[in-house]
């Protein structure tokens, strides 16, 4: 199965304003909204405007733009007043990606537990 890209991905079609979603954040690279089904209180999405699987790909593409991802979740728990906070990237189905477009989940207000299920 190939993976999606473009109009095909959903992610893409947030970036590209095609979609609606709660945008908290951008930067150069990404934009940052929150998660449809949130897991914690703030559950934000950072997402690179680069069509990329993974995030592994998204560090093979161009390490800035990773580093930019890492900054902007940084910032994104910064302005929600997150003492703390767990940035998570699940890579491939049996890790439950669910979205083929790299992503930080950005996840915090309420205590983690470790580890993660
Ligand atoms: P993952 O399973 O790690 O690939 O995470 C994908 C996340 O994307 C999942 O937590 C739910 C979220 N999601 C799926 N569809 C939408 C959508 O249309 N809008 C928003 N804001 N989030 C979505």
């Amino acid at each position: 199965m190939s993976e999606p890209t473009g109009e095909d991905c959903l992610f893409c079609r947030i970036v590209a304003g095609a979609l609606p979603a709660q945008v908290v954040g951008e930067s150069r690279h990404c934009l940052a909204f929150r998660d449809i089904d949130p897991a914690a209180p703030t559950h934000v999405l950072v997402v690179p405007r680069r069509h990329v699987p993974d995030l592994a790909s998204l560090a093979a593409a161009s390490p800035d733009e990773l580093a930019d991802a890492v900054a902007l979740a940084a910032r994104v728990a910064d302005d929600a007043g997150l003492p703390g906070y767990r940035t998570v990237a699940n890579t491939g189905a049996a890790a439950q990606q669910s979205v083929f477009h790299a992503h930080l989940h950005v996840l915090g207000g309420r205590t983690l537990s470790w580890p993660p299920g």
